[in-house]
């Protein structure tokens, strides 16, 4: 059977609703972490927006909207309020491992209105069972949909796909599937406590499906059979929370063509800011080379003033140097700066005859046996100011402390 019409939707997933923030290594501020939770918790809100103006029919959503049982339900009644906003268009929801569909979770009606909430809204398809369930598409017979909920965090060593659910004789047949494709290549890899309903491409092109929506995984990624054709694709979370999801963040729009073209895959952006994770070698540069070869970095990288950046300062440094202090101007620059300094002292000078390396030499021992990070600063200011003045180079003491 092919299609006569062409299926346009959006898909976007792992949005982690109410999350935390309080790792991911950027060493948010209280301020910053404040207002990038309140961005984590408007993702379906963009989610939606986009879709409404990127002409889909449909939203797609194959789990982790939130991340844990214990959100507040005001994060949820936010969520199923920009649900409602996108009707009579259709959501379709497949619970995920983070937001699984339990008894007395947020899936559940009777605990909306234990709570007082608003009901799921009539447009939102949520797949509620462990098994397999085939629902029609409102308005178009020529099109179903095929989802399952996880109904635990626990990980699942099953194969969804080995058998796939049938694929329903419609003419386009979309399937929301929650679990780790084998091949995924994001940091956040398909190992240990991650992995969980593995499948591999093959199974995903060998279920017949004209489109199989992923989630669980967190970086964009499409899946192509053997003829290289789009079958189907995690879109990634929409937010970056932390190092983990660097980088740019993704909806993704799809269009199935009638008569049964391989499917068109956009990118749209997801949000205004991208998490950075740089790193610079920084070896023998004073002040002002140093702080252009990092906005030289910055620049190459694309970074924006919205961003969220952390640069990692690597290479020698003279003894005592703080190159994290220099750029402090350039935190102005951007949203959110975190430096972190792994310059390493410049190896000591090897001649034992002179006495800049006897003083060297002495210097690094006290270092050593340093009792603790403020004895070990004194050593090394001590180390760097002693041996300037040996060589005869200016000495410049660095301002005080501001801790
Ligand atoms: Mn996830």
């Amino acid at each position: 059977m092919t299609s006569g019409r062409p299926l346009t939707f959006l898909q976007s997933s792992d949005w982690h609703l109410g999350s935390a923030l309080t790792g991911g290594g950027l060493s948010f501020t209280p301020e910053v972490r404040a207002a990038r939770r309140d961005e984590v918790d408007a993702a379906a809100e963009r989610a939606v927006a986009a879709a409404a103006s990127c002409g889909a029919e449909a939203l797609l959503v194959p789990g982790d909207l939130w991340d844990a049982e214990n959100v507040p339900p005001a994060t949820i009644h936010r969520l199923l309020e920009a649900f409602a906003s996108f009707a009579p268009r259709p959501v379709f929801v497949a619970p995920g491992n983070h937001d699984f569909a339990g008894p007395g979770g947020y899936y559940d009606p009777t605990l909306l209105s234990a709570l007082g909430m608003r009901p799921w809204p009539e447009n939102v398809v949520v797949f509620r069972g462990p098994e397999w369930a085939a629902v029609p598409f409102p308005g178009r017979d020529d099109v179903a949909v095929v989802g399952r909920a996880f109904l635990s965090s626990a990980a699942v060593v099953e194969r969804p796909l080995a058998p796939p659910p049938p694929r329903p004789s419609t003419p386009h047949a979309l399937l929301l599937l929650h679990g780790s494709l084998e091949s995924y290549a994001g940091p956040d890899s398909p190992r240990g406590t991650k992995r969980t309903a593995p499948f591999s491409a093959n199974e995903v092109a060998g279920a017949g499906f004209s489109w199989v929506a992923l989630g669980h995984h967190h970086h964009d990624q499409v899946v192509s059979d053997e003829e290289g054709r789009p079958c189907g694709a995690y879109a990634g979370c929409p937010t970056g929370r932390g190092l983990d999801e660097a980088g740019p963040r993704f909806f993704l729009r799809v269009t199935l063509p009638a008569g049964g073209s391989p499917p068109v895959v956009e990118k749209i952006p997801a949000d205004t800011r991208v998490v950075r994770d740089l790193a610079v070698d920084v070896s023998e540069l004073d002040a002002g080379p140093l702080a252009e070869k990092v906005e030289a970095t910055f620049r190459d990288a694309g970074v924006e003033a919205p961003d969220l950046v952390r640069v990692t300062l690597t290479g020698t440094q003279a003894f005592g140097a703080r190159p994290a202090d220099i750029l402090r101007p350039l935190a102005l620059r951007v949203r959110h700066l975190a430096v972190r300094d792994q310059t390493e002292p410049p190896a000591p000078d090897p001649e034992p005859r002179s006495a800049e390396g006897r003083f060297t030499t002495d210097l690094l021992a006290v270092r050593a046996g340093a009792a603790d990070d403020a004895q070990r600063r004194v050593a090394d200011l001590a180390l760097r100011l002693g041996r300037d003045a040996l060589l005869g180079r200016p000495i410049r003491p660095p301002e005080a402390e501001d801790r």
